[in-house]
């Protein structure tokens, strides 16, 4: 054992002790970490091996091997990293307005942030999904939760675009989302906040919450030609808190695992309130069997309403349409499909080993790791192995379920993925490290700190029947000192480690964008040979297109005046516009006609109140421009097209409300005259 180690089993026993008294709070033992200091090694040569280096050199030109798609956290958005290099590739806007891209901006993706509360332009994106058939990722789709407004989104690793976003009803919170089932029947979505529903009268006293609110787990359904999402049905469940949940696989497929906190039904103080139980539950769900009960008729249509927008590929425009109406399951009214199994002390995950035999509990306060086995649990089923229920579903025997527990593993176990040969790798927030432990014989094989408390960590396919393995992110709450100092805000911070070794391996440190909470890691090799190049013109079926430039034009229609206008190297076209008058609601309707791979250009006018838009090959966008000053405004692309990009520009006359200066424009030749 390393120095470093034994520091941390000191800090870590200490604290054991501490949280023997009931009283302590999560606060304290954090404030206790942050005390004693993280472990740190004395120089950077003791964490990292020679040929680190190497493993992470992707030559010039050279490509990776995998992709890491990781969550943006409060920026809203997805950003896509290579691995092992930790190059950030692209940032995908998902839930945030993107003024780089014009994503939420422009007229066409605005409709992509409409919810039931109107229009939503920021969202907190925790956790990532890659579609999977039978149990391993398909490189198909990417499902995205995000937590304030509760949304989950598809997008589409062809065109690396966010195609798809469906609100959750009843739910506040949308923090135990998005899993998908082994072949993407459904996205599956757990509320973090029990709320009533929305049927019900809400406005009631926040203390009446043990009778009045509920929890609400949600199955979106998964088209598998198109991915096209839609609402299957919603379980009505007792008022605890939902978080991290994973579905079976192989002896556990059609079986969902969901952690859940807050069994005692606070509604105040949490952090103390929420952590009186020794263990609260995970909530083992027959989904199969669930979705066979929907079918038979089981259930009602209860009122709600939730946004549903769609992305158009070929309108290269998005709509949002408001549903009003769900199919809602009471759990207590089912009978063999829905068991509590025990977990210690408010779990954050509850995570299912590739065989689907071991679901691994991760208690945040907990000291201990309890591992439970399906086929056990089966037959405590089976036995009626109960002690007793809580609100109405049967609660198993803990020790009946328990395959066993992991010892003394660290402290504040939050997430768990695993390696193809049998080993599990849990994240330690509090402890501040990635322990290796074996999933069959409970022992600890190796242990390596972390800079600083991790809250997911990630292996490539880590979630599925099928880990590749090879490397593993953890993704770190807190980056103190690992960084050039940037103010008081720092980055945040990713580690990789080399996993192919008995000993884990630290290889490098990369910042982040946002607050990284999950990834996913996929082999580029199921994406790389889909790759979207361009859009066919030709296809382009947007409401506004004009393919050819004899067909730009300028229409006004009393204050509001549409620019039917093109863009190709290196000219716009009109690039003079005359006639455009104070009051006017001005929209541009911009063509790229280019049909080369990476060739977008870009539009921006100047003292436009929104963005400029990004235009890809072949794609249509729509601005939206109301003019605040009378003269002469400037217009061009903001993306290097070509040498002459720099030329890529034009004009507009802006004349006082109710002037008479005639609407004229036109490029070169065309360009109105004196
Ligand atoms: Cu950061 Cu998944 Cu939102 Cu755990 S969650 S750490
Ligand atoms: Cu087009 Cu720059």
């Amino acid at each position: 054992m390393t120095e470093c180690n034994k520091n941390n089993n000191f800090n870590s026993n200490l604290i054991i002790l501490l949280m023997k008294n009931k009283l302590i709070k999560a606060t304290l033992i954090f404030s206790i970490v942050t005390f004693f200091g993280a472990c740190k090694p004395k120089t950077t040569a003791d964490a990292i091996s020679g040929n680190a280096a190497q493993k992470v050199y992707v030559a010039p030109g050279e490509h990776d091997e995998f992709y890491s798609f990781t969550s943006g956290g409060f920026s809203g958005q997805v950003a896509v990293y290579g691995i092992p290099s930790g190059r950030l590739l692209k940032v995908l806007p998902v839930f945030s307005q993107d003024p780089e891209t014009g994503y939420g901006y422009g007229e066409d993706t605005k409709p992509m942030l409409n919810t039931s509360h109107g229009f939503v332009p920021w969202g907190d994106q925790h956790h990532l999904a890659v579609s999977q058939t039978d149990g391993e990722y398909d490189g198909r789709w990417l499902f995205a939760n995000e937590n304030n407004t509760p949304r989950v989104a598809r997008l589409d690793l062809t065109t690396f675009t966010t195609d798809e976003i469906i609100e959750i009803p009843n739910s506040a919170g949308n923090h135990s989302s998005p899993f998908v089932t082994d072949n993407n029947e459904y996205v599956v979505a757990g509320t973090r906040f029990s709320v009533p529903f929305e049927d019900e009268d809400g406005d009631i006293p926040i203390s009446t919450y043990a009778d009045n609110f509920s929890g609400a787990i949600t199955f979106i359904k998964v088209d598998p030609q198109s991915g096209r999402m839609a609402i299957d049905f919603q379980l009505k469940t007792p008022p605890v808190n939902y978080d991290l949940s994973r579905t079976g696989k192989g002896a556990s497929s059609g079986w969902f695992f969901f952690s859940t906190y807050n069994t005692e039904k606070a509604h105040t103080l949490l952090e103390v309130n929420a952590s009186q139980n020794d263990k609260d539950f995970i909530l083992a769900l027959n989904w199969k069997k669930i979705a066979e009960m929907v079918k038979e008729g089981k259930g009602r249509k209860v009122k709600a309403d939730y946004a549903h927008n769609v992305y158009d590929h070929n309108t290269h425009s998005a709509t949002s349409t408001i549903l009003n109406e769900v199919h809602v399951l009471d759990i207590e009214d089912l009978e063999g499909v829905a068991y509590y199994i025990p977990c210690p002390k408010s779990p954050h995950g509850a995570d299912v080993d590739p065989s689907g035999e071991y679901i691994v509990g991760s208690g945040k306060l907990a000291s201990l790791i309890p591992v439970f086995s399906f086929s056990k649990m089966m037959k405590a089923i089976e036995d009626k192995k109960f002690d007793g229920d809580y609100d109405g579903i049967p609660v198993l025997n803990y020790e009946a379920v328990l395959h066993g527990e992991v010892q003394k593993p660290g402290l504040g176990p939050l997430h768990t993925e695993f390696d193809a040969n049998g080993n599990a790798y849990t994240s330690f927030f509090v402890s501040s490290e990635v322990v290796k432990w074996n999933v069959k014989t409970l022992e600890v094989v190796d242990r390596q700190p972390t800079y600083y408390s991790t809250g997911h960590l990630t292996v490539a396919g880590g979630n599925t029947k099928k880990p590749y393995g090879k490397y593993l992110v953890a993704w770190n709450k807190i980056t103190k000192d690992r960084y050039l100092p940037t103010g008081p805000e720092l980055a945040q911070s990713a580690q990789l480690f080399d996993i192919s070794g008995e000993k884990m391996e630290l290889l490098l440190d990369f910042p982040t964008i946002g607050e990284p909470h999950y990834a996913q890691i996929v082999p580029a090799s199921l994406i790389v040979d889909k790759q979207k190049r361009i859009y066919d013109i030709n296809a382009n079926n947007h409401k506004y297109v004009v393919k050819n430039e004899n067909d730009t034009r300028v229409e006004r229609s009393g204050n509001r005046v549409d620019v039917y206008m093109t863009l190709i190297r290196t000219h716009i076209t009109p690039d003079n516009i005359e006639g455009i008058r104070m009051g006017d609601e001005v929209y541009f309707h911009i063509t790229n006609l280019e049909q080369d791979w990476d060739l977008p250009h870009g539009f921006a006018v100047m003292g436009n109140n929104n963005s400029e838009v990004l235009i890809l090959p072949g794609e249509t966008r729509t601005m939206k421009w109301v003019p605040t000053k009378v003269g002469i405004i400037p217009m061009y692309c903001t993306d290097f097209c070509s040498a002459l990009h720099q030329e890529m520009q034009g004009y507009i006359r802006v004349s006082p409300a109710g002037s008479n200066t005639p609407l004229r424009y036109g490029t070169g030749d065309n360009a109105p005259k004196e």
